[in-house]
């Protein structure tokens, strides 16, 4: 199975979308769990995607067919990550910030947190303060999600919590994305920081007061 492992990341890094299908059909047909694709095939794929595209050895035309065909295997995987079959224990309103367009990272936090029992209300990409303000109000949501994979759009994360703090909205926040780290959602004034999507389950629960073995 490792080969098959190596095998969908390179499709990852090639961006063949069919095989990077065919290879999630054929792993879960086999017994691989759907966070063992993720963790084993998929992200490790676009983690190579994301240094050859540092290094200029790749541009933003074959990162988005990389991308594209992550997300064709995302689709496979979704309804099972989601088929947890767990009472909803709490609503969390989750998106990508205002400027930033990156969406990969923040579908699996969302898919993660589906499978543990979340509601979850995704705004997408390239949201602004006045829409999670909205949404928030409308669903009562007990946590705000925020995804920024850019240096240039994280301080919006600062801007849409001194928001919420002025306008009297309790819900939490929590923040991730590739530059985001425990320090920086410290000293913007998140409540939580996760690095990884199942990390981003835990650290859901705990906001909620949730403990971990009481869910899973
Ligand atoms: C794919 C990609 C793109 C694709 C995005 C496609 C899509 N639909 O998302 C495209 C080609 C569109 C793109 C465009 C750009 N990109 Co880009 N992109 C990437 C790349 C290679 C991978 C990102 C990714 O999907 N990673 C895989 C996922 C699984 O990881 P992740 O996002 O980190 O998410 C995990 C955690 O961070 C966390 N997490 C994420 N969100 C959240 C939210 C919460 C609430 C929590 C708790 C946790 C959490 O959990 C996730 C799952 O484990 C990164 C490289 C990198 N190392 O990150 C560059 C990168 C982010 N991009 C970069 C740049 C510069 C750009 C562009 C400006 C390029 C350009 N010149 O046009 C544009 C910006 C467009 C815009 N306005 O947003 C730079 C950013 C540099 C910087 N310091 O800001 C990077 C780091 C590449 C580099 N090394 O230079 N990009």
């Amino acid at each position: 199975m490792n080969e098959l492992f190596a095998r969908l990341s390179a499709a990852v890094i090639e961006g063949s979308k069919d095989r990077c299908e065919e290879l999630t059909r054929q792993l879960l047909a086999e017994g691989a769990g759907a966070k063992e694709v993720l963790d084993r095939g998929l992200v490790p794929g676009m983690d190579v995607v994301g240094v050859r595209f540092r290094d200029n050895i790749i541009f933003v035309p074959e990162v988005l067919i990389s991308a594209r065909a992550m997300k064709a295997s995302l689709a496979i995987l979704e309804p099972i990550l989601a088929a947890a079959n767990v009472k909803e224990t709490g609503v969390v309103v989750i998106g990508t910030v205002k400027g930033d367009i990156h969406d990969i990272g923040k579908n699996i936090v969302s898919m993660m947190l589906r499978g543990a029992g979340f509601k979850v209300v995704d705004l997408g990409v390239d949201v602004r303060v006045e829409k999670f303000i909205d949404v928030i109000r409308r669903e009562g949501a007990h946590i705000l999600g925020m995804s920024a994979l850019l240096t240039t759009t994280m301080g919006y994360m600062r801007t849409v919590i001194d928001r919420l703090k002025e306008e009297g909205i309790a819900a939490r926040t929590m923040v991730g994305g590739a530059p985001v780290s425990a320090a920086f959602a410290t000293a913007v004034g998140a409540d939580a920081y996760a690095k990884n999507a199942s990390e981003a389950v835990e650290k859901a629960k705990a906001l909620l007061g949730i403990r971990a073995t009481e869910r899973s």
